[in-house]
């Protein structure tokens, strides 16, 4: 008999009728709203009221502190579903739930939590401060400094933070910092920091123009002599801000792997409506079997990241050390979804090359998945390292 999941999250039956409550939200309204969404460059206001209050900015967030407490497993069935429709309507939301939410249970001290908990849950936006313009992949790099206030017990933070999503609209930001000048071991010099947008000192640069994911918007933070008090340290300690900002990029990575597997369901459901409504040489391309090939490939693989889903989710729920499987899982499904998302556009044709249609937007918007929250090759480094390790304990 299998043991009773470690995380149980909302009740089953209450989880399956908000998924379906919220799998027609997608069909009936998020995705007709995506032409506006693309014209705009911006969610339509008045969505981002619903997705509050459907409460999907605190799906994570444990109950007692005003969310639904869900578990790792349906919390990424909520992304998943959500990522059938344009990506900025998980991006909105996704820092939150994810990383933000993730270093609070991870890191935080209980009067952190009892502060920033309902406000995400409530639909205050946060974003995650970890790139600079001199640091992405080597994140330990990063030159930002905190350094003790001479006027109190709080700190001053200064540096620029690069690329960060929802930072043109966030309400906090989780800041990492070097609190020491020397690179020390395991990263230590690295601490994080909760800092409300509206600190004085704080400000943001535009918005950045990307390749797609329309509507989603990062930017530079500007850290300017921030003051911040001292009980804005995550955990109330030093020298553990990479090891939290590492841990919520485990979470980061489920969300991305989720999202690029339900985009790349959107993606194939829509080249298989056109390969049934286009003709060629008197009949429907989609009796042609080099395109059937596409077709099959694409439901393979997308079927297999389904199931990767599953199991990296539940392992995360019974406790497990999911390192390696949250990186495997978010390399495997961005880049099935960018392969998925190119034979969608082979199958469109020329049509696949025009903005008119959809198979365009889709192939841009995707290619970001396999950049953000690790690239492809940073994660290949971190599995192969896990294996390695392993290997010698096991062998050494
Ligand atoms: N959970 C808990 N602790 C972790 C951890 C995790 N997932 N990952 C790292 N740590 C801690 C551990 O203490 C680790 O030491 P041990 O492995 O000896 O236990 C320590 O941090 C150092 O970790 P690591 O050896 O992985 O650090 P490196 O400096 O060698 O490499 C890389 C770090 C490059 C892999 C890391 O910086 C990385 O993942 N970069 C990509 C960053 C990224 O995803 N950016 C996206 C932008 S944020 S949207």
């Amino acid at each position: 008999m299998q043991a009773a999941p470690a995380n149980p999250g909302m009740d089953a039956e209450t989880f399956e009728q908000f998924a379906e409550q919220l799998t027609r939200y997608v069909n009936e309204r998020l995705i007709p709203a995506e032409s506006d969404l693309i014209e705009n460059d911006a969610i339509p206001p008045e969505i981002v009221d619903e997705m509050r209050d459907m409460g999907l900015f605190g799906i994570s967030v444990p109950e007692e502190y005003g969310g639904a407490g869900l578990n790792t497993a349906q919390y990424a069935r909520v992304v998943n579903t959500m990522s059938y429709a344009a990506p900025a309507y998980r991006s909105i939301f996704s820092i939150n739930v994810g990383m933000f939410a993730s270093a609070l249970k991870n890191g935080a001290t209980e009067d952190q939590r009892a502060r920033w908990y309902p406000q995400l849950a409530q639909g205050k936006i946060a974003c995650f401060g970890l790139t600079e313009p001199g640091s992405g992949s080597d994140s330990a790099g990063l030159q930002t400094t905190a350094t003790p206030d001479p006027d109190g017990n709080g700190w001053v933070l200064n540096g620029t933070k690069r690329y960060i999503t929802n930072a043109p609209h966030a309400d906090v930001a989780l800041i990492m910092a070097r609190t020491d000048k020397d690179n020390l071991p395991k990263n230590a010099h690295v601490s994080a920091f909760l800092v409300p947008m509206e600190t004085p000192g704080v400000s943001t640069g535009s918005p950045d123009k990307k390749m797609g994911q329309a509507g989603s918007h990062i930017s530079d933070i500007m850290l300017d002599d921030v003051k911040v008090p001292g009980d804005a340290l995550l955990g109330g300690e030093t020298g553990k801000g990479f090891r939290f900002a590492m841990q919520s990029l485990d979470n980061g990575r489920i969300s991305v792997g989720a999202a690029a597997t339900g985009y790349a369901r959107r993606a194939l459901n829509s080249a298989l409506r056109y390969a049934n409504e286009r003709q060629a040489f008197g009949e429907p391309i989609a009796r042609f079997q080099l395109i059937q090939a596409m077709l099959a490939d694409s439901e393979t693989e997308i079927y297999a990241a389904e199931c990767m889903m599953r199991d990296v989710t539940a392992r995360a729920d019974r406790g497990e050390n999911i390192i390696t499987k949250a990186a495997a899982f978010k390399v495997f499904a961005s880049e099935m979804c960018g392969r998925v998302v190119d034979r969608v556009v082979q199958i469109y044709g020329g049509a696949g090359y025009l903005a008119e249609y959809d198979a365009e937007r889709f192939y841009r918007d995707a290619r970001i998945y396999r950049i953000y929250e690790g690239t492809t090759q940073i994660l290949q480094l971190q599995i192969a390292k896990h294996m390695l390790r392993e290997w010698e304990s096991l062998n050494g």
